[in-house]
């Protein structure tokens, strides 16, 4: 029997919840293990040795251990049965990499850093956003939102018209912009991302890795 995998991370982690949604498509049995990577004390020494760079999430099963989400979604999507979180096709399974691929470099730390921690985690912890940053942040997401929406063209999901792991690689990012007024008005502006995003939103997936924030 295979082992029970194990990822290391937190559940109000967008990427963490990233790999928590491809274990919940393919209906894998796993345990999560929170590692506070952002307390004052730092990165604890033992996620050091799992993650040299000290990012969550990390992932083990049996002796296999793997860092970076997008090798952990596509393992997980490979090593355990249940429905293909991949296109079959060539040019869509690019696109579905290339999405991904735009969410990391472009959209996760405006979108998340620039706009969602300043507006709902900074004043919850009795700080000041900073307007600056999230002016800024707004025209790369801008860009983003646009360019996803262009990517996703008319099908149902952002790569075709299957579920892959672009939808579920975007959803934790859209969900936390959602929360914000700037955010949602960008969302609310594009039809089809916000019709897409309003799917995702209502996965059993979703719900069931649900955020401390979106309580
Ligand atoms: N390239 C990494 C990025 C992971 C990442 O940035 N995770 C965030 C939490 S959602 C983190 O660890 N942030 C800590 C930091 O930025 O120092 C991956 O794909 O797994």
């Amino acid at each position: 029997m295979s082992p029970r995998p194990i990822l290391y991370g937190l559940a109000r982690s967008v990427y963490t919840r990233i790999a928590r949604l491809a274990l919940e498509e393919k209906s894998v049995d796993y345990a999560l293990e929170e590692v506070e990577i952002f307390s004052a004390a730092g990165v604890p020494e033992q996620h050091l040795e799992r993650h040299p760079f000290g990012r969550i999430p990390t992932f083990v099963h049996g002796t296999f251990r793997l860092y970076e989400t997008v090798a952990i979604t596509r393992y997980i999507d490979e090593a355990f049965p249940g429905p293909s979180l991949q296109p079959a096709e060539p040019e869509t399974r690019g696109q579905m990499t290339q999405i991904m691929s735009v969410l990391d470099a472009y959209a996760y730390r405006p979108m998340i850093w620039g706009i969602f921690v300043q507006r709902v985690v900074v004043p919850q912890n009795g700080g000041t956003p900073d307007e600056s940053k999230i002016t800024e942040s707004m025209r790369t997401a801008r860009t983003c939102v646009k360019a996803l929406e262009a990517l996703q063209s008319s099908h149902q999901f952002l790569a075709g018209d299957q579920l892959s792991l672009a939808d579920l690689h975007a959803t934790p990012m859209f969900l936390y912009l959602r929360l914000t007024r700037e955010g949602n008005e960008l969302i609310e502006s594009h039809p089809r991302l916000a019709l897409w995003l309003a799917h995702m939103a209502a996965r059993p997936s979703i719900e069931r890795t649900r955020s401390v924030y979106e309580r």
